[in-house]
Formats: C-alpha cells, structure tokens, sequence
C-alpha cells in the first residue's frame, strides 16, 4: 500500500519533531519544513534520532511562493502547520512580523490548499491564549475569546480563517485549541524550560540565580508527546472538527518552579513580598531564585485551564503524563544534559 505523505511546518520546533516522531513510527513518509538560516536548528531531531528519517526542505511562511512550491513537489496527504513565531513575549516586541507569520501564514497556506488540491487535510495549531483572560472556569471549545497578545490575536485570526476555509470550500480543515504542553525539548525561553535548565545549571555552579516574572500565572501544562497524538487522531476523524487539548489541572509558575528546585536538590525557602520576592537554598543561604520585572509582559493571561471532555469522548484522547511527572521527566533531562556540559539548547 502506498504510504501517506505528511507535511510538517515548523518541524525544528518541539511539537514539530514530536509530531514526526509519531507519523515516523505509524508508516508515513514525513517531509518537514526549516528556514533558511546561518545556523540550523536540527537539535530536536537529532535527540529524537530521526533527522535522517525526515525529508526536510525549506520554507518560510511568509513566502506564499514557498508554500506552493512545497505542496507541488510532494502532494501530502496530510498538512500539518505548526510554523509560528510562538514566543508570547516577543510577540510584543515583534508584533507585525507575529502577524504576518501566525496570521497571514495560515491563510497562504489555505489559499495554495484551494488552488492546488482541496482534497489535502490540514491541521492548524491554535492555542489556549485565544482565550486569554476572562472566564476562570474550565475553557472548552465553546468558550469566547478575549486574546492579550499579538500572539494570541494572530492565532485568532489562523483560527477562524481556518474554520472558514472549511465551511466556504469543503476543505478538510481543523484546528487544535492546545493548552500549553512541554517536554525536554521546550525551547529554553519558556518558562518551564527556562526554570530546568537555569536550576541544573545552577547546581553544576555554570549560572547563579535563576530569574522570573510573574510567578503567579496559572497554566494548564501537558506533555507534548501525548498532545500530537491528539493532533494526529483531529486529522484521522471522520469529519472536521475542532478541539481542546489539556490535562483540566492548573498550577502556578511559583509552583513548578518549587517543584523543580525540590527535584534537583534544593531546599528553597520563599522570602519577601511581591517585587521583592525571592527563594533561598536553606542548605547554603544562597539566593537561587529571585524577581526580574523585565520578564513581566505589557499585559499576560494570569490563569488558563482547559476542559478536554470532547477530546475524550470523541478522538479516545487522554494527556497520560501529568504535572508532577512532566516537572520530573524535564528536570532528569536537564539534569543529564547539564552533567554532559553547558545546556545550549
Ligand atoms: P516552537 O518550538 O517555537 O516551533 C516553532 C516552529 O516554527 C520552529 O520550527 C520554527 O523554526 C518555525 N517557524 C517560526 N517562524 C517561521 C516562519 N516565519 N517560517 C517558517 N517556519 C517558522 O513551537 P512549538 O511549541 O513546537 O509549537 C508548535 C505550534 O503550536 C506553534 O504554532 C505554536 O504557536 C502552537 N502552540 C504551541 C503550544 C505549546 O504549548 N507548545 C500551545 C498551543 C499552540 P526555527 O526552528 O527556524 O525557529
Ligand atoms: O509563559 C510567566 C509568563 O512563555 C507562561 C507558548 O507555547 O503556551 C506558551 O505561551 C507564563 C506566563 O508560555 C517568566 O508571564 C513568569 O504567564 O512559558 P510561557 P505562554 O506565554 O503560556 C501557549 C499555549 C502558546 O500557544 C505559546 O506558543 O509564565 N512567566 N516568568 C514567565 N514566562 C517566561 N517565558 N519567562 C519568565 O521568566
């Protein structure tokens, strides 16, 4: 039988190599998508073992041309878009080329879809920040969106013209509104990345103080290896639809952060008040966390929990691995990483 061809944008990032992983081992040919650049950032399939096993070409999204090019050359079956300028932070900073990438991005690639083959099914990776802040119950796929980002207003806009490509064209299209999910190979300038690494890195004595924002948010943090399993079961269903993916628990940064010092060795005591908050290794008396108000953003999403009841019922999907186990698996990671040498990464 002849194999399924997928297509993945945004295959250097964490969800990207997962992803790939994942078709890799169902049979799939898998093509994956980088940008041009002095330096590739193959590191995540690398880890994986699977850099040989996927073909990669280049893309970038904001080259309509590119998409084409792509799409003509391997005719997927499968369109898999979780390119994006994905830092909530930077989104502030960079918010028109955010546009043009997570916004203007999914719309080129629905209007190659539409001249070249309506047949092709495509996957968008929307986001829990379309909700933004608002409603503190469970989010679910019915809930209204109030964005606080260029990020999350970007992610809107792929969201609905995703929704609407599918009701105007006929076209298999469908989007995963996916909390936050992490993993070994989250990016280091999110924040529970950020908080493994620094505080392995901080007992190999490399850095000295790990520096936070707001550590008080809420998230509702998954693991990434059992989320693209939900991304590929969206793709496989008998007709389009969206949903949510999330574990349905909250924890705070402040939280994860206490959790991951405890597992790699620290005995940390919180001190101070709001601006001036900070914890300290009991053992030491060294300050190993402390508040930078740098990292606070124009305007966050203080909490976010997700109700992932129809992707239970309807996909037979379930998040395995939940918060104690996920701080666990990312700080052993880092931990070995930072025992090889400088985590770089
Ligand atoms: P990630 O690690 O930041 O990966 C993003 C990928 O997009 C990278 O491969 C990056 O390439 C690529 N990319 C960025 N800008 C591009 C452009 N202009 N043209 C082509 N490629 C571009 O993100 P992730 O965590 O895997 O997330 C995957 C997708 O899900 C993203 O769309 C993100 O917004 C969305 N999402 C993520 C979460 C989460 O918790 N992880 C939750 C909800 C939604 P380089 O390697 O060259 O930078
Ligand atoms: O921040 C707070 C920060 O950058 C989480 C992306 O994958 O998930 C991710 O977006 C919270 C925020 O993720 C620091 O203010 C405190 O409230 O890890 P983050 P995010 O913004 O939730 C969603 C679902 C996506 O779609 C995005 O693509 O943590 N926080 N101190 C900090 N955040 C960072 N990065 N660094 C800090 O020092």
């Amino acid at each position: 039988m002849k194999k399924k061809i997928a297509l993945i944008t945004g295959v250097t990032g964490q969800d990207g190599a997962y992803l790939a992983n994942l078709l890799l081992n169902k049979g799939y040919k898998v093509y994956g998508t980088y940008r041009r650049s002095s330096s590739l950032n193959l590191w995540r399939l690398e880890e994986l073992g699977i850099l040989e096993s996927v073909e990669l070409l280049s893309l970038e999204l904001l080259e309509k041309s590119n998409i084409e090019r792509v799409i003509k050359l391997i005719k997927p079956d499968e369109f898999y878009n979780l390119a994006a300028q994905s830092f909530v932070s930077l989104s502030f900073e960079n918010p028109i080329y955010t546009a043009q990438a997570d916004a203007l991005g999914v719309l080129k690639i629905l209007e190659s879809i539409r001249m070249i083959d309506k047949k092709i099914k495509f996957y968008q990776a929307s986001s829990s920040e379309m909700f933004g802040e608002g409603d503190l119950k469970k989010l679910n796929e019915n809930s209204l969106f109030h964005p606080r980002s260029p990020y999350a207003i970007s992610k809107v806009f792929g969201h609905h013209i995703t929704v609407n490509y599918r009701e105007a064209y006929g076209i298999f299209a469908c989007s995963g509104i996916l909390f936050n999910h992490e993993s070994p190979l989250r990016g280091i300038e999110f924040v529970t990345r950020k908080i493994t690494s620094t505080l392995a890195e901080i007992r190999a004595g490399r850095k000295k103080v790990l520096e936070l924002g707001n550590i008080y948010a809420k998230r509702d943090w998954g693991y990434a290896g059992d989320f693209v399993e939900g991304i590929w079961k969206m793709i496989q269903n008998d007709k389009p639809k969206d949903y949510v993916l999330a574990t349905g628990e909250e924890h705070s940064v402040k939280e994860f952060a206490t959790l991951a010092a405890k597992l790699i060795g620290f005995n940390l005591v919180w001190k101070g008040k709001k601006f001036n908050e900070y914890a300290i290794d009991k053992d030491t008396k060294k300050i190993i966390i402390k508040k930078n108000m740098g990292y606070y953003r124009p305007s966050d999403v203080s909490l976010l929990k997700g109700d992932p009841t129809n992707a239970i019922n309807n996909l037979n999907w379930k998040p395995k691995i939940k918060f104690k186990d996920l701080v666990k698996i990312m700080v052993e990671s880092d931990k070995k990483k930072s025992l090889k040498g400088k985590i770089l990464q």
